[in-house]
């Protein structure tokens, strides 16, 4: 029993350590291409990126964000901004649920997007409530932001989005909400397609069809949010055992549980 135990939570832990690993990589590339673009788009004028540019280096930097399923970048839009914004694009901006979107305070449509969610150009990504939710509180803290898990557009595969801010080249270093805000040109991000990649990554793993690994959002502890995984009641007896999972968005909370597919 006692090496079962053992073997049992190292698997675990490894599993946790690699997830969590290529999590924190994909977050930090998204990161510096967040960078990218407030100089190359803001600080040069005219700019020096443009649908082309972007689909070329994010599909040639695709290795570097192991875990995304693609990275589009959604321009912050008002609505006395949005006719003249239409206007020279040439297109209309679309909603994400097909029913017209209410009035909106602020807009957020997809100007530049890799080809693999190319599903996303002219999308207004503030129509969507999961997503809206990460732009707000993306730019409120200028930190890296997930979604709940839900179902992705394009896949429907379950998910998570990650949200950066992007700045105004003039953002002080030391600024408050506010300014953070106030400051705001756009939204650079993508999603974690979970179900297919994280699939993916653990099947290449010794022991695994020995175990069952469920990750689960536990920011709300009395109600854990199913991210991946067999649906399988927690009740089960048996040996489990819960790894820690840090994401590296400070308001959330994530573990792995493992445990055996059958008794040891
Ligand atoms: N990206 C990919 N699939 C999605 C999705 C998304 N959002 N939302 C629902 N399915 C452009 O926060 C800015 C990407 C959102 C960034």
């Amino acid at each position: 029993m006692e090496r079962a135990e053992q073997r049992l939570v190292s698997m675990c832990d490894e599993r946790a350590r690699m997830l969590q690993e290529q999590f924190g990589v994909t977050v930090n590339h998204v990161h510096a291409l967040a960078i990218l673009i407030s100089i190359f788009h803001f600080e040069k004028n005219p700019s020096a990126i443009d649908q082309d540019t972007f689909a070329r280096y994010t599909a040639m930097t695709s290795f570097e964000r192991p875990l995304l399923n693609g990275i589009a970048y959604a321009q912050r839009i008002f609505p006395h901004e949005k006719e003249m914004f239409e206007r020279q694009h040439g297109w209309i901006m679309k909603t994400m649920n097909r029913e017209g979107a209410p009035l909106q305070d602020e807009y957020a449509p997809v100007i530049f997007s890799q080809d693999t969610v190319s599903y996303l150009a002219r999308m207004d990504m503030m129509s969507g409530e999961e997503d809206r939710e990460n732009i707000l509180r993306a730019r409120a803290t200028g930190k890296p932001v997930l979604t709940n898990p839900f179902r992705l557009l394009g896949s429907n595969h379950l998910g998570v989005v990650l949200t950066f801010a992007v700045y105004r080249p003039d953002l002080p270093a030391d600024a408050s909400v506010e300014q953070r805000v106030e400051a705001t040109a756009g939204y650079l991000g993508g999603a974690f397609d979970v179900e297919s990649l994280v699939e993916n990554l653990l099947s290449k793993l010794a022991g695994n069809q020995d175990i069952l690994v469920n990750v689960y959002d536990v920011t709300n502890a009395s109600e854990p949010m199913a991210m991946y995984g067999s649906q399988m009641p927690d009740d089960k007896p048996g040996l489990l055992h819960v790894s820690m999972l840090d994401f590296g968005d400070p308001f959330r909370r994530h573990e792995m549980r493992c445990r055996y597919r059958q008794k040891p």
